[in-house]
């Protein structure tokens, strides 16, 4: 099933000049880019987006981090693709995170790494909302599909 998931660049991964190669491996694996924007969150809206985490002793510092400078925030798109993105991130912490992953390449701070990526359907879709409303997310056809999702099985 076409899923899409929210993906932020958040501001370790800017400043470090990491954004193209984060967008690099997505885009290498075939997943469509359908929106994009470039942000500094504020507070408030990091604190909506990591509700979830309310109450956790790195809340606070969480949310700091995340409207400390801009971020990259994007939906991109494909069949399967929360799953896959987050495999492709790794661990939570750069430290735990396997070497091939974004996180487990490029990152070895506790609470510094990088990036999110929605876990599920039902955040992926709230996340999205927060960020973008449904006419800046593109509809459009990749021209080699065919070659991208195609299956001989
Ligand atoms: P995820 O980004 O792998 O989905 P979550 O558990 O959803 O991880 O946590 C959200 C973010 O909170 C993480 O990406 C990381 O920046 C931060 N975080 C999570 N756990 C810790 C921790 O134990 N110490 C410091 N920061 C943390
Ligand atoms: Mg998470």
């Amino acid at each position: 099933m076409t899923e899409q998931t929210l993906i932020i660049i958040k501001p370790d991964g800017v400043q470090r000049h990491l954004s193209g190669e984060i967008i690099g491996r997505l885009e290498k694996r075939g997943f469509k880019l359908v929106a994009a924007k470039f942000m500094q969150i504020s507070g408030e809206l990091a604190r909506q987006h990591y509700a979830i985490h309310e109450g956790k002793p790195f809340f606070e510092g969480l949310t700091q981090y995340l409207s400390s400078a801009p971020s990259l925030v994007m939906v991109w798109e494909a069949e399967g693709i929360i799953d896959m993105v987050r495999k492709m991130i790794g661990a939570t912490l750069g430290c735990d995170s396997e070497p091939g992953t974004i996180r487990g390449d490029l990152s070895c701070s506790m609470g510094y790494n990088l990036i999110h990526g929605s876990d599920s359907m039902q955040s992926a879709e709230q996340e999205i909302r927060l960020f973008f409303k449904p006419d800046e997310i593109s509809s459009y056809e990749l021209a080699d599909a065919k070659w991208l999702y195609g299956r001989n099985i």
